[in-house]
């Protein structure tokens, strides 16, 4: 019988596209090249199965084009990138990496958080530019993170991570707000107090955004609720572009309406919004809340079991949907 054909959408690991090879017949993107939406239906055309990571689009054009497709792992834990309910539709099963990369991204938020608080990026670039000459009693003062009211938006498991992390680790006072309550076992392990949105934005020192972008978090963060916000606030979105109003937030950065926010993510990305290139109160970094080494190469191991599983016939491991009848070739 011949193997699945398989489409590693983008360059990964080396040893997991060496994997997938021992079970697959593999179509893999060895120099990176970013296919257009037209290039990755042409490709998929005879495909089984693809691989991706999180930016390419899967909906019901892309799916009517791919008419073998059965089951995309997206190398992700969010999967905005799926229409799902065109998936499932079309019998096309859809899986994610939850779990693996929990502790490594609430890490680099609570890292973002330290870095905006602290106006470490901004003054290292001070500092690299030749300006230090002198000491000063308000030079880079920022606010701080022990003791300060951490509200996070988006409770699941990274969130969790940060409210552990913020609560015992630097004895913050720890409120959130997410669609549904967590337990009263897990608000106790995280220390956490469910709060109404605008309570938190104006009751918070530092606001951290978690929660997954859907149409109903689209600008989740906009003029309004940044108006909210205490003029000493931070705000740290390591979730996804588009949950912020990026314009908005740079006139708040400019005016000092808040006091500086840190970003991983970006409407548009991998463009930035220009005036916010432009603010020193901001902390930039593209995208890398994920980024070690053992957490990436876990995630990527994740989207290619869940492969081999569904070919296997044991069923997808982390899928996303459930579509009612598999798709035949
Ligand atoms: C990925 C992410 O790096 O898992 C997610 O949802 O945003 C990141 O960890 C990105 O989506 C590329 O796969």
């Amino acid at each position: 019988m011949s193997k699945p054909r398989i489409l590693v959408a983008r360059a990964i690991f080396p040893e997991v596209v060496a994997r997938l090879a021992q079970h697959f017949e593999v179509e893999a993107n060895p120099d990176d090249v970013i296919w257009s939406p037209q290039e990755l239906a042409a490709r998929l055309a005879d495909k089984d199965g693809a691989f991706t990571t999180g930016s390419q689009r899967i909906d019901a054009a892309l799916l009517s084009a791919a008419p073998r497709l059965k089951i995309v792992a997206n190398m992700a834990v969010g999967y905005n990138n799926f229409d799902v309910d065109a998936m499932t539709a079309a019998g096309v099963q859809g899986t994610n990496t939850p779990d693996v990369l929990t502790e490594t991204t609430a890490d680099f938020g609570f890292a973002l958080l330290m870095a905006t608080a602290r106006r470490i990026a901004e003054s290292e670039h001070f500092l690299r530019a030749g300006k230090w000459t002198t000491w000063r009693y308000d030079m880079f003062a920022g606010s701080d993170i022990h003791g300060s009211t951490l509200g996070i938006i988006g409770m699941g498991r990274i969130g969790q991570g940060i409210a552990k992390r913020g609560a015992h680790g630097f004895g913050m006072n720890v409120v959130y707000h997410n669609r549904s309550r967590l337990s009263p076992a897990l608000e106790a392990e995280c220390k956490a107090r469910y709060v109404e949105k605008d309570e938190l934005l104006r009751t918070a020192d530092h606001v951290v955004l978690v929660l997954p972008y859907t149409p109903a978090s689209h600008h989740t963060i906009g003029a309004d609720e940044l108006a909210l916000m205490k003029p000493t606030a931070t705000l740290i979105n390591i979730a996804r572009g588009g949950i912020v109003d990026d314009a908005a937030l740079a006139v708040a950065l400019r005016e000092r309406r808040i006091a500086a926010a840190g970003l991983d993510v970006f409407e548009g990305e991998p463009s930035v919004h220009p005036d916010l290139l432009t603010v020193p109160n901001v902390v930039l970094t593209p995208h890398i809340a994920s980024a070690t080494v053992p957490t990436r190469l876990a995630m990527a191991n994740l989207a290619a079991d869940n492969l081999i599983a569904f070919f296997d016939g044991r069923g997808p491991l982390t899928p996303v949907n459930q579509p009612a009848a598999a798709r035949s070739a």
